[in-house]
């Protein structure tokens, strides 16, 4: 069913505990932890507790946790004093894009000059 875990969803893992990770903040719907191979000095993925491919399949289905990942987001950055200095908050959406890993996150990146457009 959507929204359940998913037994090989890597993220599922880490939301049970059974893999470890950084956690740097959790909500009763949300988890937030540091990206095993940071692509910039702030790199914290934020995942829903439920799991979801990707971030539209979360928003239409839950849509008051897609905001949850918005909002710790805003507070990751926070957290992490990179909002002065700019952030990006990223979902990567499709293999085609880069993903993954297919249950919904968000990056938050920051630290340091962010280049635009992406490559
Ligand atoms: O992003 C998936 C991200 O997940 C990628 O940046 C690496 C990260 N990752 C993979 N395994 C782990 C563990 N075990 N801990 C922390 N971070 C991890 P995507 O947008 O799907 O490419």
């Amino acid at each position: 069913m959507a929204g359940e875990p998913q037994p090989d969803c890597l993220f599922c893992k880490i939301v049970s505990g059974e893999i470890p990770a950084t956690i740097v903040r959790e909500t009763e719907t949300t988890v937030a932890f540091r990206d095993i191979n940071p692509q910039a000095p702030t790199h914290v993925l934020v995942i829903p507790r439920v799991h979801h491919p990707d971030a539209a399949a979360l928003a239409a289905a839950e849509p008051g946790i897609a905001a949850d990942i918005l909002r710790e987001a805003g507070q990751v950055a926070a957290d992490e004093k990179i909002v002065d200095t700019g952030y990006r908050v990223v979902f990567n959406t499709g293999a085609g894009a880069g993903q993954t890993v297919f249950h919904a996150h968000a990056h938050v990146l920051g630290g340091r000059g962010l280049q635009w457009p992406p490559g």
